[in-house]
């Protein structure tokens, strides 16, 4: 019996346009290695708005859909594949809770940011949607 959490597993993981802008790239990038992640893939990209749309397809009926859209293509993102023993659920506990005041510290949004709009990073939430982000 395998346990889901020793899995071999790929995730995407976004550093958005408030975490470039702010500089932030190396200090993400830097906590996804030290926890032992192997980076397998990165580029800096301007996310048009179609792809932005369907990459949050899942959110559409949201209110705040339209501003997300805006904020995600308002500038270059980080777009990282990385893959390790449980990547998905270990790469979203280290980014923390959605809302960076709910976060813990020690986390990214707990350490780094402190709105729900502008919170420095997106990870998958499955290994699925990893997959399909990743593409
Ligand atoms: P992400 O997909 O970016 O990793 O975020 P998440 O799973 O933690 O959160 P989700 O509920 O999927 O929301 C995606 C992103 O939409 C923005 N958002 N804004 N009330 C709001 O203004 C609001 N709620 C969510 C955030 O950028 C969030 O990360």
């Amino acid at each position: 019996l395998v346990a889901s959490m020793e899995q071999v597993e790929e995730t995407y993981i976004m550093i958005k346009p408030d975490g470039v802008q702010r500089g932030l790239v190396g200090e993400v990038i830097s906590r996804f290695e030290k926890k032992g992640f192997k980076l397998t893939g990165l580029k800096l990209f301007h996310c048009p708005k179609d792809l932005a749309e369907e990459h949050y397809k899942d959110l559409k009926s949201k209110s705040f859909f339209p501003k997300l859209i805006d904020y995600i293509t308002s500038g270059p993102v980080v777009c990282m594949s990385w893959e390790g023993i449980g990547v998905v659920a270990s790469a979203r506990k280290l980014i923390g809770a959605t809302n960076p005041l709910q976060a813990e510290p020690g986390t990214i949004r707990g350490d780094l940011a402190v709105q729900t709009g502008r919170n420095v990073v997106h990870g998958s939430d499955s290994p699925e949607n990893g997959k399909r982000e990743i593409g």
